[in-house]
């Protein structure tokens, strides 16, 4: 039978292109998110294209009741799941703290902490039955260094690191691998949703920069299942070329361009 992988947050960016990687691969795929029209569309544009199963959940991470209503009903037709990939998250604004949002706050940490808690404690269980699995946390350069007005985003991300290094802990005896890939600035809808739909200063954000693509992302998370069961890659921050960390980037066209062959 298949390998079965369970992606959050699969209707646009790095969990659309993740869902698209593992369907390629002969994967079965469970998808969520909260846009249903979205979910319909990647179901059906998988389905055709790789002749994969591909089931959707459309739910909300921040409501517990939802995760759980969703999962009781995934779990009616798979009972087994390889992979999860916590993926589902965001930034909204981009402050200094004694200005933030308490909205945009409590928004962070319901979605990218508590939602990543509910999906990891539906899932676990599972996978200690199996005894075997992979959990995929996407965390961030963010959570490995903060930056200006970034401090609850970060703070989020930084939980992130720290779940995921917890979780490796607690699940070790039952050869669970949990592997936390945390990129840097990449060109998703992320921005647009950082900055509330403006999509200029959303576009702005990559404007020169050669920035990292979901692809790549998808590349990663399959070069980091696919490895042999003994082998797992724990923490992993990829950034582009032009980005060394959540403070230091520059633009394309200041770096020193490689000499012909
Ligand atoms: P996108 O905005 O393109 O994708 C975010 C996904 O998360 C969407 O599918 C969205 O689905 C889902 N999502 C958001 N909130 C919820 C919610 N409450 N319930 C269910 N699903 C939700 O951004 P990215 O692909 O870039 O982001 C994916 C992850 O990567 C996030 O955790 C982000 O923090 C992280 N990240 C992003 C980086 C970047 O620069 N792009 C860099 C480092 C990390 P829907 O709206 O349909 O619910
Ligand atoms: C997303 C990358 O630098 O915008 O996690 O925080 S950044």
């Amino acid at each position: 039978m298949s390998r079965t992988i369970l992606i959050t947050g699969a209707t646009s960016g790095f969990g659309k292109a993740i869902a698209e990687k593992f369907a390629q691969g002969g994967y079965r795929v469970c998808i969520t998110g909260r846009r249903a029209d979205r979910l319909a569309a990647v179901k059906s544009e998988l389905e055709t294209r790789y002749g994969t199963t591909v089931f959707t959940a459309c739910f909300d991470v921040r409501d517990n009741a939802q995760v759980d209503a969703a999962m009781n009903e995934l779990k009616k037709h798979v009972t087994r799941i390889d992979i999860l990939v916590n993926n589902a998250g965001l930034a909204a604004g981009l402050s200094t703290i004694d200005e933030g949002s308490l909205d945009d706050w409590e928004t962070m940490i319901d979605t990218n902490v508590k939602g990543l808690l509910y999906m990891t404690r539906q899932v676990l269980p599972m996978m200690r039955e199996q005894a075997s699995g992979h959990i995929i946390n996407i965390g961030s350069t963010a959570g490995k260094g903060v930056y200006k007005n970034g401090n609850v985003y970060c703070a989020t991300k930084y939980a992130v690191d720290a779940l995921s290094q917890a979780t490796r802990i607690d699940m070790l005896p039952y050869g669970i691998k949990v592997t936390a890939i945390n990129p840097g600035m990449a060109e998703t809808e992320f921005s647009l949703v950082r900055f509330k739909g403006d999509e200029e200063r959303a576009r702005n954000m990559y404007a020169g920069v050669n920035a990292l693509q979901a692809e790549d992302i998808a590349d990663i998370a399959w070069y980091c299942a696919t490895l042999p069961p003994h082998v797992c890659i724990n923490d992993l921050t990829v950034t582009c070329l032009t980005q060394v960390n959540s403070v230091y980037n520059i633009k394309e066209a200041d770096r020193v361009k490689p000499k012909e062959l």
